[in-house]
């Protein structure tokens, strides 16, 4: 472990900043935050989601990734077909970290499939609008699938193909659900633009297309949970086992039947409140159905995650079956975190993720003693940050303004408030934070670093100064920060391990963060030569 306690982290940023010019030190100077936590959970503020400085090399991806890569990645029976070079499609063909298990070897899954329109210049100059009407053809032609979904790229927008005609024309033509994404990847500052274009498209074109309940007594929707690694998976597991059945997961493991019919479950679970947060009040407002924060990353942000969906629908019998489960595992996951937690114990940890696991994945840290340093998203808004509080304050931009904000209205016949008021405010009373998100600040000690957007360059001075036992990321950061001796582990896609949700995931986590960071290769990774700062070996030129 460092000496972390004798580090300002005040000079830590003074450091960071040190080497920018002027602006950009006053600009990331707001993005960089030393938290302190106040009485009533009050933080800093942060500033978040806005642009990358150009010439910073940051960790962000694009809209397109955000929407296509993300949102519609993990749903099988859906035909995606990126408009676009076949670069980008083949990116973000996520056939590693987008696990499902369709129920027999007849029901679609076309995720081992990569569609794209593969544009040639020929269609930059001329238009792609026919080319992307022969791809549609053509997948309906070879798959008859149940509906297709057309994302834009770049060089779309740039050229102004209207993917949103071609797209009407041929579902009537054809007679299946097709509908398109504005989605290019310079839409918005980052992914989470692309979150957002995803998430109106499906509330437009897909959820409520189907009235008809699934059967089950209780059941909610899983909001943001994408099956990283089979994450989903454990997770189905455990709600089947307490008896709560799962209507649509958005959208890991999931197919296009479960969102028609997502309106009809009775509670909405949201995972990670970056990137769908939009899709749980829109349900609300139209169809009445509440929704709650959950976090299955973390045996006891599980534990207490399952107990508050059991005292939603207030049964006794189910609240019993849940606790039942949650006593049976907890006892394994003691049992490894005993073992493990004094291997681990005061070791450094720093996450550095997308919009919501840098916060959900400091739970199973502390739950083996390890502190988090410095964590940061990479593209979160303030709200994932300081929580929902600050939502009437935050400011919009130019760049926001650019996503359509869908106005939604309660449905004339189909909006069913689930509780009523007497239920809502005896549940409210014991704690149910319905709509609510506290955000990743209050949860972080004070005098840690909250960093946004984070640069290489501020990574790089990060370890040096900490030297962390562990550095969180992605496959972009990975190999730089393994080159300086630290382990790093992908919160992405896990690297080739997994899955970390739920008790067992819990397990699986403190194992693998065990071997990383108690593995001796790490202090060889520089050269003997690096060390003595002289060359280890001599030759002399003897001549002929
Ligand atoms: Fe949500 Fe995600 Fe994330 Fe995200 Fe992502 Fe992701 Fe992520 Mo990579 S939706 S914000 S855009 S939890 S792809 S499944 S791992 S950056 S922290």
């Amino acid at each position: 472990m460092s000496n972390n306690e004798s580090i300002n982290p005040a000079a830590v940023k003074d450091q960071l900043l040190k080497a920018y010019p002027p602006k950009v030190a006053r600009k990331r100077g707001k993005q960089i935050v030393v938290n302190e936590v106040g009485g009533d959970s009050a933080v800093p503020e942060i500033h978040a989601n806005v642009r990358t400085t150009p010439g910073l090399i940051t960790q962000r991806g694009c809209t397109y990734a955000g929407c296509k890569g993300v949102v519609l990645g993990p749903t099988r029976d859906i035909v995606n077909i990126t408009h676009g070079p076949i670069g980008c499609g083949y990116y973000s063909w996520l056939t590693r970290r987008n696990q499902t298990r369709p129920p027999t070897e007849d029901d679609d899954n076309f995720m081992t499939y990569c569609f794209s329109t593969d544009m040639q210049e020929e269609e930059i100059i001329f238009g792609g609008e026919k080319k992307l009407k022969a791809a549609i053809q053509e997948a309906f032609d070879l798959f008859h699938p149940k509906a297709i979904a057309v994302f834009s790229t770049c060089p779309v927008g740039l050229i102004g193909d209207d993917v949103h005609a071609v797209t009407r024309e041929m579902k009537e033509k054809l007679g299946i659900n097709i509908f398109g994404f504005s989605c290019e990847g310079y839409k918005g500052v980052s992914q989470s633009a692309g979150h957002h274009i995803a998430n109106n498209q499906l509330f437009k074109h897909v959820i409520g297309r189907n009235d008809t309940p699934p059967p089950g007594k209780y059941r909610i929707n899983m909001l943001g949970e994408y099956n990283i690694g089979g994450d989903a998976f454990l997770i189905e597991e455990l709600l089947e086992r307490c008896g709560i059945t799962l209507g649509a997961t958005f959208s890991g493991n999931s197919t296009i039947d479960q969102f028609e019919v997502a309106h009809t479950s009775d509670l909405n679970c949201v995972m990670c409140h970056r990137s769908i947060n939009y899709v749980a009040d829109m349900i609300e407002t139209k169809f009445g159905v509440p929704w709650i924060k959950v976090n299955f990353v973390g045996a006891d942000a599980t534990a207490k995650s399952l107990r508050k969906i059991a005292a939603y629908f207030e049964d006794q019998e189910l609240i019993d079956r849940t606790e039942a489960v949650i006593a049976e595992e907890m006892q394994r996951v003691l049992e490894a975190q005993e073992e493990i937690r004094p291997r681990c114990e005061n070791k450094l940890a720093m996450l550095f993720v997308g919009g919501s696991r840098a916060h959900h994945y400091q739970e199973l840290f502390k739950e083996i003693g390890m502190p988090t340093i410095a964590a940061g998203y990479e593209f979160a808004h303030r709200d994932d940050y300081e929580g929902r509080r600050v939502l009437p304050t935050i400011k919009i931009d130019a760049d926001s303004r650019n996503i359509e904000e869908l106005k939604v209205e309660p449905d004339a016949d189909r909006f069913a408030p689930r509780m009523t008021s007497d239920k809502e405010e005896r549940l409210v009373k014991s704690g149910m934070p319905f709509k609510q998100y506290e955000g990743m600040m209050p949860e972080m000690p004070s005098d840690t670093l909250v960093i946004d957007d984070i640069s290489h360059h501020e990574s790089e001075r990060l370890i040096d100064i900490y030297k962390p036992a562990i550095f969180c990321a992605g496959i972009k950061e990975k190999y730089a920060i393994q080159k300086k001796g630290t382990p790093c582990l992908q919160l992405h896609s896990y690297d080739y391990g997994g899955p970390f949700a739920g008790f067992a995931g819990a397990i699986t986590f403190y194992q693998t963060i065990d071997r990383m960071v108690n593995a001796r290769i790490w202090a060889e990774v520089e050269a003997p030569w690096q060390k003595s700062g002289k060359p280890t070996l001599e030759a002399t030129y003897i001549g002929d």
